[in-house]
């Protein structure tokens, strides 16, 4: 063979080997280790790709591996987390459950309410070493419900190069957050700060300044604290330092205008590096004093098992469960998606430390997640922070409607609702 005929000999093996490589997805190995199996385990999830879906395909397939095509766990997206909740509610009317799910604190409290949850005793399935501030937030009535899984944390996202430009630093309080905000939104005639005009926004100021939705046992969503949070980022917009970004990530809104800072998910990293054209730089939150960052709201869910599964298919789900949890699995979940690992036997892994010294954004979350709040586990509450508290904090923000006018419209609502007057 000439030289040009090995070199296409070569290539012709290198676009083979790519397609072969490129079949590999984890989505298709998963399918090929399910298709012969006896028992699969479905795991419905609210990922809709990137990072976080990949990682948790990842993680499965590892799993998978250990059951010699006997079983399988298939992880179905169902959408947005939202879509997820609405799909599992479905699923309870028709009587077609999953397995495994993810939820978050509140769809517990909702599936607990039909007592439609396995608790993990009864699973076999132990919580050791896992974080718990996060074994908390699943421990319903003295029991624990469900594995803390891909919990993340707010942090703040600042465009480095912009910062270089006006020699501003990194603001620790919000008093210099706010001022170095309004200095650079006016260098640039437009607003730095994106953020979303939505309860997970809003949790990060109003729990910063002090404020607790729970007073008493009560939820009180129209506080003194709740008012001077949302007449804050009113005010940033009336200002020109605070841009709300009404729909989509603000990952995939830095195309409408300088993007100087922002309080978002730790989960959004791996999106926002991808997205950003400029210089990304994370730190802790900006607190209410300089002493310690402020309090950054804990997102993200737990995997839970339903009582009306397949028995065999529960015993796949406790396996999958204690090997998800497992400090190996959640350092290589963690360090591929920015979310905080719930093991705190991750924090020794080689692969955290050394990546936590290489990326210091990893470091920042997990720093941050020891200055953290939940928003109130209460059955109704994914309807009130959306439909209620969500909606109060837009009429603001987007219509300029009377803060302390909408909040206390939203208690209203609330109260209608957990009174059972509106369902
Ligand atoms: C999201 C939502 C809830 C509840 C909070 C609740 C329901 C909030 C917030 C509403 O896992 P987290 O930290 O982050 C998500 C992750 C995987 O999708 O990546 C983030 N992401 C994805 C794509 C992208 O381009 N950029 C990006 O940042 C994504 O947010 O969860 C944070 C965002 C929201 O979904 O609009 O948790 N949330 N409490 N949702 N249903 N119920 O009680």
């Amino acid at each position: 063979m000439n030289t040009r005929a090995n070199i296409r000999g070569v290539t012709v093996v290198l676009v083979l080997l790519g397609l072969a490589l490129a079949q590999q997805k984890p989505e298709d190995l998963i399918k090929g280790q399910c298709e012969k199996a006896a028992v699969v385990a479905e795991l419905w999830h609210g990922f809709t790709g990137g990072a976080p879906k990949a990682a948790l395909e990842n993680l499965v397939v590892e799993f998978n591996k250990t059951l010699g095509g006997q079983a399988c766990v298939r992880p179905i997206s169902q959408g947005n987390y939202r879509d997820l909740s609405t799909k599992i509610k479905a699923a309870f009317a028709s009587g077609k459950v999953p397995v495994m799910a993810q939820a978050f604190e509140n769809n517990m409290a909702l599936y607990l309410e039909s007592d439609a949850l396995l608790p993990m005793s009864a699973l076999g399935v132990e919580l050791k070493g896992v974080n718990p501030l996060f074994v908390k937030a699943v421990t319903f009535k003295g029991q624990v419900y469900g594995v803390p899984f891909n919990k993340s944390i707010q942090i703040l996202y600042y465009n480095r190069d912009l910062l270089k430009k006006y020699g501003a630093k990194v603001p620790a309080t919000i008093d210099e957050f706010v001022a170095t905000a309004k200095q650079i939104s006016q260098g640039e005639k437009a607003p730095v700060y994106f953020f979303q005009p939505d309860t997970s926004t809003f949790s990060y100021w109003f729990f910063t300044l002090g404020g607790n939705y729970l007073q008493d046992g009560k939820l009180v969503l129209n506080s003194p604290k709740a008012l001077q949070a949302l007449e804050l980022l009113a005010q940033g917009v009336k200002d020109g330092w605070a841009r709300p970004i009404t729909s989509g990530f603000i990952n995939t809104n830095f195309g409408a205008g300088p993007f100087g800072f922002s309080t978002d998910t730790s989960a959004g990293y791996s999106f926002y590096l991808q997205a950003a054209k400029f210089d990304l730089g994370v730190a802790t939150l900006p607190g209410r004093t300089g002493k310690q960052p402020g309090f950054g709201l804990v997102q993200g869910t737990n995997l839970v098992v339903f009582r009306r599964a397949d028995e065999k298919e529960k015993k796949v789900a406790a396996d999958f469960l204690k090997f998800a949890i497992s400090p190996k699995a959640q350092a290589v979940f963690g360090v591929a998606t920015n979310y905080v690992p719930v093991n705190l036997g991750s924090g020794v892994d080689p692969l955290v430390t050394r990546y936590v010294k290489e990326n210091p954004a990893f470091g920042v979350a997990i720093t941050q997640a020891r200055y953290a709040k939940f928003e109130p586990a209460l059955s109704d509450w994914e309807q009130i922070r959306f439909d209620i508290l969500g909606q109060a904090i837009k009429e603001v923000i987007v219509n300029k409607a009377d803060p302390k006018a909408a909040l206390d419209k939203a208690q209203k609502q609330a109260e209608d609702l957990l009174a059972g007057r509106t369902r």
